[in-house]
Formats: structure tokens, sequence, C-alpha cells
């Protein structure tokens, strides 16, 4: 970062990076205390990912009222209006936050962080943003989330293309018209299945390449009545909610149900499966289901052949039963995430759309005007990208942030990846990162994942202060023994037999490893508040 004009950086106590709902959460905390905090956002708008990722059908797969900031002055003058909420209602609530803690004050738009390092005189972090402009703070927090890098897949002669190409992680923020264009899509992770699902009916004609099946399950999105939302605030159901997602496995509202597959008979167990999937929709099928599901596979067959004959009923040709619902599963059901759907098996079954399995019939081909695979050669106007991201860690590792110890953070993770309990990291003193690597990040819904980081960061930092500690890091000793943890708890599910951005495995070339913790949120908060008890065992304080 070379040689800086220190005395004239200007210094916040606490640097934010990213404005979306980890440095939100951390910031409501703070500035009721009155803590100096800072936040730097590269984009000229709050809503992190809901920022970027404005795709048409963008929608989160959580249900309300867990999807917001657990705090009682934002809620009581906004209600969502379903129970999934869009993307767009998504960048309202981010616009009510803003305009109810006058956030504008707080925000520094713009400016894209790229390196930071600490000095060790001080206990002070350096932050320097691309543009130039510098900070110092004594706290410094990147919430940048776990899918801050796109990635793109080098398909053979993707810049040929002269039709309009797009990215659905920063789609243009004007919209596009994609109504009677000739459109395909690659990816059908979450983002693909929503894209496809919401151009389906408009498209002239579209093709969807496919290279692995999605386990889609049912949204059964509802509309949700002020009155009733309102009833319920009052009642503190909303309260109770947020209360609720401290106990149970991935910071929902419900859990596993404490009884294996096997337990029940053939009959109760199709009920069973049927009210979860049928009924009430949502990621019940996955994470309110038996206890065995994601371990073993005999449990997990049972699941997948339920799963497999419901999209099969939904769809009519036969071809694109076995493509989208395929006999054989290509790997354990709920080890990939699942996308949750609303027609999208009705709008891919039309005759203007096509399915073509991209992992047998790989692209050959972009041209000017279209791609070409063995089963011949496609025009088109529109290509849509749905590729997905360069998860979890390539959001901190691109930044240059150095280590004390020299190096950046993806240098520490040169030969495996390590964090102390998902939150900090040897040799980057006060620094905290939120919903990233090794947390249960990927495996929670974000909001209860970053309230309950939020909460360990303001107690550590509350406790901190009051002993008069200007430097707190991880020890190596706390790093190795999360690993070890992180890789008991991932061994002994189904997830390893997936090919998944759980473990990197999405990504040509990197390592596969667990990203994610695989032992459940509790496990997760009881690991973090221990870690401040018998004088901050697990961290250095000076
Ligand atoms: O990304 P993905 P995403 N050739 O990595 C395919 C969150 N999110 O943006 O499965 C051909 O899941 C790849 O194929 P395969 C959510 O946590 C949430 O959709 O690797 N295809 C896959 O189909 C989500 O899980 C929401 O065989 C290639 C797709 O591209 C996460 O973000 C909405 C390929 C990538 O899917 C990521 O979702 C959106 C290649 N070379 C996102 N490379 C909601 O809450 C990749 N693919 C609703």
């Amino acid at each position: 970062m070379g040689s800086m004009g220190e005395p004239e950086v200007p210094y916040t106590e606490v640097i934010l990076v990213g404005a979306g709902f980890a440095s939100f959460t951390i910031l409501n905390r703070l500035r009721k205390q009155k803590i100096d905090v800072k936040i730097l956002e590269k984009g000229s708008k709050s809503g992190g990912i809901w920022y970027w990722n404005c795709y048409p059908g963008a929608r989160v797969d959580s249900d309300a009222p867990i999807y917001q900031l657990f705090d009682k002055e934002l809620y009581e003058d906004f209600t969502f209006t379903e129970r999934y909420a869009g993307g767009k209602e998504l960048r309202r609530y981010f616009d009510h936050v803003e305009k109810k803690w006058n956030l504008k004050e707080y925000i520094d738009f713009d400016k894209h962080v790229d390196g930071a390092h600490f000095n060790e005189k001080t206990h002070e972090w350096h932050v320097e943003t691309s543009d130039g402009s510098q900070y110092r703070c004594r706290w410094f927090m990147p919430c940048i989330g776990f899918a801050a890098r796109r990635y793109t897949p080098p398909v053979p002669g993707l810049s040929n293309f002269k039709g309009d190409t797009y990215h659905t992680a920063v789609w243009p923020q004007h919209g596009v018209n994609l109504k009677n264009k000739r459109i395909a899509t690659i990816g059908t992770g979450a983002s693909g299945i929503q894209v496809i699902q919401e151009i389906g009916d408009k498209a002239k004609h579209l093709t969807v390449f496919q290279r692995t099946p999605n386990f889609a399950l049912p949204m059964n999105q509802q509309k949700l009545d002020p009155e009733e939302e309102d009833r319920k605030k009052k009642n503190g159901d909303y309260e109770k909610a947020f209360e609720d997602t401290r106990h149970t496995f991935s910071g929902f509202r419900y859990d596993f149900i404490g009884k294996n597959t096997f337990d029940d008979t053939p009959e109760e167990r199709e009920k069973f499966y049927n009210n979860l999937f049928n009924e009430q929709g949502g990621f019940r099928f996955w994470l309110n289901t038996y206890d065995d599901m994601l371990f073993d596979q005999k449990a997990n067959d049972q699941a997948y052949d339920f799963w497999k004959r419901q999209v099969r009923k939904r769809v009519k040709n036969p071809e694109k039963q076995e493509l989208l619902a395929p006999d054989v599963a290509p790997h354990p059901w709920g080890t990939k995430r699942p996308s949750l759907e609303q027609r999208f098996y009705e709008v891919v079954d039309q005759d203007h759309v096509d399915i073509i399995d991209i992992g047998k019939h790989p692209i050959t081909e972009v041209t000017e005007t279209g791609v070409r695979t063995d089963k011949g050669f496609i025009e088109l106007d529109v290509l849509i990208l749905a590729t997905g991201f360069d998860s979890v860690t390539g959001s901190l590792a691109q930044l240059d942030i150095q280590s004390t110890r020299g190096g950046t953070i993806a240098d520490h993770w040169k030969d495996r990846l390590q964090t102390s309990m998902g939150i900090a990291i040897p040799g980057f003193p006060n620094m905290f990162f939120l919903y990233g690597p090794q947390a249960p990040t990927a495996f929670s819904n974000g909001p209860s994942c970053t309230q309950f980081q939020a909460e360990f960061v303001e107690e550590a930092m509350r406790r901190v202060v009051k002993d008069g500690i200007t430097r707190f890091e991880a020890t190596d000793e706390a790093e190795n023994d999360w690993v070890k943890r992180m890789n008991e708890k991932w061994d002994i599910t189904l997830f390893p037999k997936a090919k998944s951005w759980y473990s990197g495995a999405n990504i040509p070339g990197k390592r596969v490893e667990p990203l994610n913790w695989a032992g459940g949120m509790v496990e997760y908060t009881e690991s973090l508040a221990k870690s401040l008890e018998n004088n901050y065992q697990g961290w250095h304080t000076a």
C-alpha cells in the first residue's frame, strides 16, 4: 500500500465492507451503542446481493417473517406482501432501512475496497478503495457475502457473440426487454431456475442448457394479508419467529423431526413426504424431514424416489421427464442446493422450450449469431449465463487484505481453507468477517446467521473494550481445532458425494473441501460464545 499520509487519513471505530444484510445487522447493533461505524459499498445503492442480482424472477427462498433484519423498529412500518419476497420488494426494504436509520450518513457508496493492512504500532487497519480513498479503523469487518465473485465458464467463442450476453449476477440495473426473443440460458442453479420460469412464457424460443438437474421444490408462494401481518406483529409472532430460528439447525423456524426414515412404514412415509412437499412447500422437504436424510444413502433414496415421482407427474414430455428428474439420481437428494420453484416444470415442458443436456452435448462453439452443440446450431438473440459464483471463499480471497505474517487471505488458504469459527483468521487481528467461509452461511437462513454472528461480534467488542484490549486475534490452535471440526461434521454427511459449490467443486481447479459449517446453527453459536470464556480461550489479546 506504500507510504500514506497516515495522520490525515480519516478514522472510524469500525469499518464494514458491503451494504447488505450482514453489515446492516452489525451496524444496527453498534449504532444503538453510539459506536462510530462506516460502511464502504462498491455499488451505488444498498441491498448487497439484491442490488447486483436483479435478474428477472429474482426472489428469496426463505419465508416471511424471518428474511429481514430482526428488528421491531423496522418491521413496525414495513410489511412484506408475499411469503417469499421478490427482488424488487427486497430492494424496497433496503430503501426503508436506509431511510429509517438515516443511513446515508454511514455509507460511502461507489467505494470498492481492494486492500487493507494492519498497523502493529497503532493496532489499526488501513483500508484503501480503488479510487484511492483511504480510511483507518480499529475494527475491520468484510461483510461481502458468499457470492461476491461471479463465475463465467470458459465457453468456447463466448466473446464472439454479437447478440446480448448477460450474467445473472450483474444484470443491468435498468432491466432488459426479453419479449419474443430467441434466448438460451446456461445453468440451472437457483438463479437459472428463477430466470427460466420468469422469461419462459415471454421468449419466442428458449433453450435451457442444463448440466445437472436441480432437485427443485414447490415454493408454495402466498400473498400476505397486511391486516393479518399487523395482528401477528402485535401478538408477538414476529419476535417468536426470530426466537425460533435460534434453536434450529439452519436458522429457519423448523428442524429435522427427531425420527429416521425407516422408523415409519412406507405408507406413513408417503403421507409425511406428501405433507412436506405438497401441502407445506418451501424447504421443508429438505430441512424439516427425517434426521437421516442427509446422512444415509438408503434413506436419501426414499426422498429422491418421492421427489422424482412428483416432478414426473408435472412433465408430459418423456424426454424432458428423464432430463429433469432422471431415473438414477446424479447425486444424493439435497446435497446440492434445491431451488424453490413456481411453475418451473410447466414452463419448461412447453414446445417452444428445449432442454439440452450440456454434459452430454457440450457447447462446441459460440458464433456471432448463436451456439453450436453436436445436436445442431441454435440461432439466438440473447444468451443468459446463470453459472454461479466462486462461492463462499472467492469473495474474500479476491481482496488484497494483508496478514500481519505477510501474504493475503488467499495465501493463508493456499494449502487448505482455514478460519477460526468462520469469523476470524490468525494473522488478521481485529478483523471479523460475516456470512463467509466455515460458518453456517450457505446452510442457513442468511439473516439468522448474520444476526447470531453480529451478536457475537458486539459481545466480543464490548468485553475487549472494557478490558482495555486493542488487539484481538484468533489463535492458530483455535483455527486448527475449527478445521478439524469442520471436516468431522462434513465427512459424516452425504454432501461429499455431490459436485457442488458447497465444496468448491463448481470451479475447475478449485480445491474441493467443505466451505460451510455442517454442524448446525446451535452448535455454531455455542462455539462462538464459549470462545470468550476462560480468559478469551482461542484468542490472543494485547
Ligand atoms: O449458481 P449455482 P446460482 N457448463 O452455482 C451451471 C444463492 N441464490 O447463481 O450443477 C455448464 O447454483 C451449473 O451446473 P452444475 C443460492 O444459495 C439464492 O444459481 O455444476 N453449466 C449450475 O447449474 C444459490 O444456491 C437465490 O452441473 C455450468 C449453474 O451453472 C447460490 O446463490 C437466488 C458450467 C450454477 O448454479 C448460487 O446460485 C439465486 C459449465 N461450464 C442465488 N458451469 C434464492 O434465494 C456452471 N454451470 C432464490
